[in-house]
C-alpha cells in the first residue's frame, strides 16, 4: 500500500496519522446540529471560524455534509442538500488551502462537488445509490468506502452478525471491486468500517480491536468514532462530554492501523495521536 493517495492536485501524506474535522451543515446532527446551519442557509462566517479553528489545530481534511444519518433525520432533497453543500464548499476552497471531502451519498452532489475543485468523496453508503458509483468514478476523486448494515431510519434495530468483522471486510472488498469495475483507480480508495452504523457497542469494540484484519484489503483505512454512542456509553457521558473517550478511541485505531480519523475534537485528537505515531514510529 502507497503512504500516500493523490486527491485531484496534491498527495495527502498517510506516513503519519491524518485528522479529518467534521463541518456537519445540518439541524439536526446528534452532536452539533444547527451550529452551522440555521435551517435556512449555511452559516458561512462561522463555517469559515469552524475550519480555520480546525486547520490550525492540524487538521488535514475537512469532511462537508449536508444529510444527517442520525434515525429518523428529515428527508433532504437533491436540491437542499446542494444548497448547504455547494456555497460551503466554494468558501472554504476560496479560504484555505486544505484538503476538502464532501461527505454525501448523492451522484449529483458529488458531481457539483467535484466541479467546484473539492478533493475527496466520503459515502456512508459505499457508493450504492442509484448512480452514485459511476459519478464518483467519473469524477477521478478519491473514495472513502463505508459499510453500514440496513439505512438509518432502521440501522439500530437489533443489528446481528455472525462474524461482524469478516462480514464488513467482505462487503468492504464486495464495494472494492465494484469500484474498480467500474473504472476507478485501486489507489484512490479508503476503507471504513462504519462505526455506529447498524452495530451495537459490542459489535463497534470488536471491529476495533481486531481493525488489524482489515489491513488484509491493503487501502487506507478511515474510523469515525468521535463522540459516537458506545463513547457515551462506556463513559456515561452526554455528547458535549466524550472527548476524553473519543480521544482513546482514535489513538486505539491509529495503533491498530487507521490512517485517518474523522473527528469532531481537532486540537485534542491532534496532540493525542502526536505521541500515537511517535510510538508507532520507533
Ligand atoms: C462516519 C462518517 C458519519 C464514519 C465516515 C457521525 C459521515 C455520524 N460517521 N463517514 N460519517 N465514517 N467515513 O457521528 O464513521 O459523525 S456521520
Amino acid at each position: 500500500m502507497s503512504d500516500s493517495i493523490l486527491c485531484r492536485d496534491r498527495q495527502l501524506d498517510l506516513s503519519s496519522s491524518v485528522v479529518m474535522g467534521i463541518l456537519n451543515i445540518t439541524t439536526d446532527s446528534f452532536s452539533d446540529g444547527g451550529e452551522l446551519y440555521n435551517g435556512e442557509e449555511p452559516l458561512l462566517d462561522r463555517i469559515v471560524a469552524r475550519a480555520e479553528q480546525m486547520m490550525l489545530a492540524g487538521a488535514k481534511i475537512l469532511d462537508v455534509g449536508g444529510e444527517s444519518t442520525r434515525p429518523g433525520a428529515e428527508h433532504l432533497s437533491i436540491q437542499e442538500e446542494l444548497d448547504r453543500v455547494i456555497p460551503v464548499a466554494e468558501v472554504l476552497l476560496e479560504n484555505f488551502d486544505i484538503i476538502i471531502s464532501v461527505d454525501t451519498s448523492t451522484a449529483e452532489v458529488m458531481k457539483q462537488a467535484a466541479s467546484t475543485g473539492v478533493h475527496m468523496i466520503n459515502d456512508v453508503r459505499a457508493l450504492e445509490r442509484q448512480g452514485a458509483l459511476e459519478t464518483a468514478s467519473a469524477t477521478k476523486l478519491p473514495v472513502c468506502l463505508m459499510h453500514m448494515k440496513g439505512q438509518p431510519a432502521n440501522m439500530q434495530d437489533d443489528p446481528r452478525y455472525e462474524d461482524v468483522v469478516a462480514e464488513v471486510i467482505d462487503y468492504l472488498q464486495t464495494r472494492v471491486q465494484a469500484c474498480v469495475a467500474a473504472g476507478m483507480k485501486q489507489d484512490r480508495i479508503i476503507i471504513d468500517p462504519g462505526f455506529g452504523f447498524g452495530k451495537t457497542t459490542l459489535h463497534n469494540l470488536v471491529l476495533l480491536n481486531n481493525l488489524k484484519s482489515f489491513r488484509r484489503l491493503d487501502l487506507p483505512i478511515m474510523v469515525g468514532l468521535s463522540r459516537k454512542r458506545t463513547i457515551g456509553e462506556l463513559n456515561d457521558q452526554p455528547v458535549d462530554r466524550r472527548v476524553h473517550g473519543s480521544v482513546a478511541a482514535a489513538v486505539i485505531a491509529v495503533m491498530k492501523g487507521a490512517a485517518i480519523v474523522r473527528v469532531h475534537d481537532v486540537h485534542a485528537t491532534v496532540e493525542a495521536l502526536k505521541i500515537a505515531d511517535a510510538v508507532r514510529g520507533v
